[in-house]
């Protein structure tokens, strides 16, 4: 366990400028909040989510980033873009993007270490399919992306991981604790192994249909320091009630 909790919220391509009544809620219901709590919107949405929550400790993140600063890449958002619109963290290496755009441990690396350049905060995302998980290399897969993926100079303060298995992202399909428990521990003696003292302090987030419901279990497992929710981050009331179970 680290000292910092969060709870993290990917809109994913969901939200549209009326959803933002929603952050402005959570705003409302939580102006000082016990841990840290974040909401990722689409990019449209950075700027203006700012604006409402602006005030209250909610913060405001990116689902992704270019490698680099700016130049000739079409339709791309740098990590000093979604800083200079209000973000604070960033989503890097989501399983959505490694599946649906190609996206390798070592395109993550680089785009960790822009966030950083940024000033961001880069959530670096890892997880193993259904297949890799009952062929039994889940640890493998696992510590492989990790390995990739992060740079040489992750501290608590710059990096946060999310683990979240593909075959439970969006299925309402959860790995069971102790499934959870194997991962973030061998998780969390990697990152000590190569970061020592920071590694221990690198808050390790489960992701995958984390809902009300199940979150007061799955934040007690040993090595869980929160979460990075999806579908139930779209609704104050949803997301309310996983705040208030860590
Ligand atoms: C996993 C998660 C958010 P959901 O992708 O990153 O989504 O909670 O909808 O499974």
């Amino acid at each position: 366990m680290t000292a910092r909790k969060l709870a993290a919220g990917n809109w994913k391509m969901n939200g549209l400028a009326a959803d933002l009544v929603e952050a402005e809620a959570l705003a409302k219901a939580f102006p000082s909040p016990k841990v840290d709590v974040l909401l990722c919107p689409p990019a449209t949405l950075i700027a203006p989510m700012s604006a409402k929550v602006g005030g209250s400790a909610i913060a405001v993140g990116g689902q992704n980033c270019h490698a680099v600063e700016s130049g000739a890449h079409t339709g791309d958002v740098s990590a000093a873009m979604l800083a200079d619109a209000g973000a604070s963290y960033v989503i890097v290496g989501h399983s959505e993007r490694r599946t649906d755009h190609g996206e390798t441990d070592a395109s993550i690396r680089l785009k960790t270490q822009a966030a950083w350049s940024a000033g961001l905060v880069a959530i670096v995302c890892i997880g193993e399919t259904l297949g890799q998980r009952e062929d039994g290399e889940t640890l493998d897969v696992v510590g492989g992306q990790l390995a990739g993926s992060l740079p040489d100079d992750c501290t608590a303060a710059n990096t946060v991981v999310a683990y979240e298995p593909v075959w439970a992202i969006g299925t309402g399909k959860v790995p069971t604790l102790d499934q959870i428990a194997e991962v973030h521990v061998f998780l969390r003696a990697k990152l000590e192994d190569r970061f020592g003292a920071e590694g221990a302090g690198i808050p390790l987030l489960y992701g995958g249909s984390v809902k009300p419901s199940n979150a007061d279990e799955i934040f007690g497992v040993s090595n869980v320091d929160g979460a990075l929710v999806g579908g139930a981050s779209l609704k104050a009331a949803d997301f309310g009630g996983i705040i208030g179970a860590l």
